[in-house]
């Protein structure tokens, strides 16, 4: 249907009621989904509350852009309830229509919902989540279906929420509906029983589509529902209470106790696991708890705790207590994992703590590698008093004399909980709570170049609550290794890391001062089986966050033209494949044995810098490191645009920054390395500015500097 095409619709106007609060990144989104819905006849009512002037720069020039457009000032502090009352004394349609600020529209949603509302007082439409900037909704013509609820019709509100409900203007007003103002949370239910109270039946349109954003970082930029718990709770039973005394019907009474029978169960349970919790709001939950029908209440769980909360509040606690033990036990009885999981928490963290125990894990228990071996290694040698414990997926030939347990097995929860120390490159399970003693040194794995935690906007990796747990996973980090000040810098910002920077280099970079020489390169080159007469291309690309079997395992396409490289570049050089750790497909490299080495699972990248001539990669942080060896890189970039721009964003133009040439195809690359002298000699003075700026730390001693730093010097 073409825009401004209102024969779909009645000509009705609708007043859009939009509350504005600190949502500066998404605002504009909201109101132009508004302005540009095809039912044009409506207007936009924008409720300030002034929480962020970004915001009112933002709104007051859209509002410039468009007449429909009003805003109206709301006093700082006033709660989203009032500011929706605000905007229903100022709405002069026939309809009413509310949307959050950080929310959008399909252009049609609006003209499906007024052409099915049909004299009834409200109809609603379908809320969708998304994590991301633009949902897809897509509508054919004449296959709506519009459904009656009529016994149901609470149900449809199950979320409590008024979003996605066209309002007959005059239903309102008649029977003075309106918002409580005294709670930050749920005023929509205040709103919402009585409206559903006086009518009899309430159309459903599915196709009319709402997009609701989930936000996806609670800890720095939380929307509403991810506020304080105990706050949300006691709105919850304010409203609760008051809708209980003043609709006595059977059918509003069940609707309220089921809902707040469903928020006990689901999100107050989990909740009082932290035992403490439960003294902010125990009075007014046992009051309301004691009005639900007892025939609501089901289950033995459930039915105790009913009973031990109408006695005291210790009685409750204790029987919180015993029921969270026993739930962790069943859910410990439902997996050999989760059992292990539930002897790390209830039983091995419980034993003392072994002092001189060091706990160990590179890229996922994936190799021997990166800055914890050479901490290993250095420590070996440096100090005998401690013990070592290594967490490989794989039992792996290392020297010295740790042991080694399997990731994930009984003895990996048992080392974990008892080492005092840990060291580790990535994250570690969330479930692996840190108990009092525990010392973590985290050295991660690379100067970023893509845009990290905090700093990304949309999450296009398999995990969508990837900034919450991450941020709960790195609290337990004592000490973070930085490479660099730009990544110090980015960490304390992008982790929200306040703890102790070790900022001394890497350690895994050592090697490249200490062993970039002929002897060694030779002896590296010998035990990898590599030709001696070949000049060696390194290929390490990174993983994309949008191409995935499931969590944790990525797929590769490999772009590069294999055979073109062969033939051109065969008499010369070999290539070496590395893939990023995450990568779970394998290769087919058959037909060019002889010409490419697939070197995927080989333990530690490093070793792989120092035997190669050239390095190439795209986004991965590997030429942060291999800079320190002031060979040439190249860049294949063929999916740029989208990687920058969609998946992850940079810290850096690389296009202008970066050390070497951005390559699309393969022919490109060909020819850069049949020309690599005179590519490395234009890239000279970028390749020592990039080299001052981001190895200057690093000079073969990070090892020695982050041990002594952490441990103390050696006895
Ligand atoms: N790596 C590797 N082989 C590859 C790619 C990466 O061995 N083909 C190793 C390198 O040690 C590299 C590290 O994994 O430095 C991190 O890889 P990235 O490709 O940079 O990607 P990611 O794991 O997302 O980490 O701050 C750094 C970022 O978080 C990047």
């Amino acid at each position: 249907m073409e825009k401004g095409d209102v024969t779909l619709g009645t000509k009705g106007k609708i007043s859009v009621i939009m509350p504005v609060h600190q949502t500066e990144r998404y605002v504009k989104q909201a109101v132009q989904s508004i302005m540009h819905q095809t039912h044009e006849i409506l207007e936009l009512i924008l409720i300030d509350d002034h929480s962020s002037e970004a915001c009112t720069e933002i709104i007051q020039s859209l509002k410039r852009e468009d007449e429909r457009i009003t805003v109206h000032d709301l006093e700082k502090g006033k709660t989203v309830g009032a500011a929706r009352n605000l905007g229903l004394k100022h709405a002069t349609g026939d309809y009413i229509y509310f949307i959050d600020s950080d929310d959008y529209l399909p252009e049609r949603t609006l003209a499906i919902l007024i052409e099915h509302v049909k004299g009834q007082p409200m109809i609603h439409g379908r809320v969708k989540s998304t994590g991301f900037g633009s949902g897809m909704a897509i509508v054919l013509d004449g296959l709506f279906k519009v459904k009656q609820h009529t016994e149901k019709r609470y149900h449809l509100f199950k979320n409590r929420s008024v979003l996605n409900t066209l309002f007959r203007t005059e239903y309102i007003r008649t029977h003075g509906l309106s918002f409580r103002e005294d709670v930050q949370h749920e005023s929509d239910l205040a709103f919402l029983v009585p409206a559903l109270a006086e009518t009899i039946s309430v159309p459903y349109v599915k196709e009319a589509v709402y997009f609701k954003r989930k936000r996806n970082d609670p800890i720095t930029e939380p929307s509403l529902s991810q506020a304080d718990e105990a706050e949300k709770i006691t709105d919850f039973l304010s409203v609760y209470h008051a809708l209980k005394d003043q609709f006595p019907d059977e059918e509003t009474q069940h609707y309220l106790d089921t809902q707040l029978l469903n928020y006990y169960r689901k999100e107050m349970v989990m909740y009082f696991k932290v035992n403490d919790h439960i003294d902010g709001v125990y009075e007014p939950l046992r009051v309301a708890l004691k009005r639900v029908h007892p025939d609501e209440v089901q289950g033995w769980f459930f039915k105790r705790e009913m009973k031990a909360i109408q006695r005291h509040v210790t009685a409750y606690k204790k029987v919180s207590k015993q029921h969270h033990l026993l739930r962790d036990m069943r859910n410990g009885m439902k997996s050999r994992r989760k059992l292990y999981i539930f002897l790390y928490q209830h039983v091995f963290s419980k034993l003392s703590i072994k002092e001189n125990v060091i706990f160990l894990e590179s890229f996922l228990g994936k190799n021997y590698s990166c800055s914890p071996k050479y901490m290993y290694a250095y420590m070996q040698e440096h100090y005998p008093n401690y013990r070592y414990v290594w967490s490989f997926t794989e039992k792996r030939n290392i020297p010295g004399n740790a042991k080694q347990v399997k990731r994930f097995s009984l003895r990996y929860f048992y080392y974990l909980a008892r080492a005092k120390y840990w060291i580790s490159n990535s994250r570690l399970p969330k479930y692996l709570t840190k108990r009092e003693g525990n010392i973590y040194v985290q050295n991660w794995h690379g100067t970023p170049l893509k845009t990290l935690v905090f700093d990304m906007e949309d999450i296009h990796s398999a995990d969508p609550n990837y900034k919450k747990s991450f941020y709960e996973q790195s609290r337990r980090w004592d000490y973070l290794s930085s490479p660099n000040q730009y990544s110090s810098d980015i960490f304390r910002r992008a982790f929200q890391f306040e703890k102790e920077m070790l900022e001394y280099g890497y350690p895994r970079n050592d090697i490249l001062y200490q062993q970039n020489n002929p002897t060694d390169i030779q002896a590296f080159k010998t035990k990898m089986n590599l030709p001696l007469d070949k000049k060696i291309v390194l290929y390490a690309p990174t993983w994309r966050d949008d191409e995935f079997f499931s969590r944790g395992k990525y797929k590769f396409n490999l772009q590069l033209d294999l055979e073109l490289l062969q033939e051109r570049l065969g008499k010369e050089y070999i290539i070496v494949l590395r893939m990023h750790y995450f990568i779970a497909n394998q290769l087919d490299i058959s037909g060019f044995e002889g010409f490419v080495y697939d070197f995927s699972t080989y333990d530690d990248i490093a070793e792989l810098y120092l035997v190669s001539d050239i390095l190439m990669t795209d986004y991965s942080s590997v030429f942060f490191d291999y800079a320190n060896l002031k060979r040439p890189i190249l860049f294949f970039t063929y999916d740029l645009d989208k990687y920058r721009d969609t998946l992850r964003g940079f810290y850096m133009y690389l296009e202008k920054e970066g050390p070497g040439p951005l390559l699309m195809t393969s022919e490109e690359v060909v020819q850069a390395i049949e020309n690599i002298e005179t590519m490395t000699s234009s890239y000279a003075a970028n390749y020592s500015a990039f080299y001052n700026r981001f190895c200057h730390w690093d000079n073969g001693q990070a090892t020695k500097r982050t041990v002594e730093h952490v441990f103390g010097e050696p006895k």
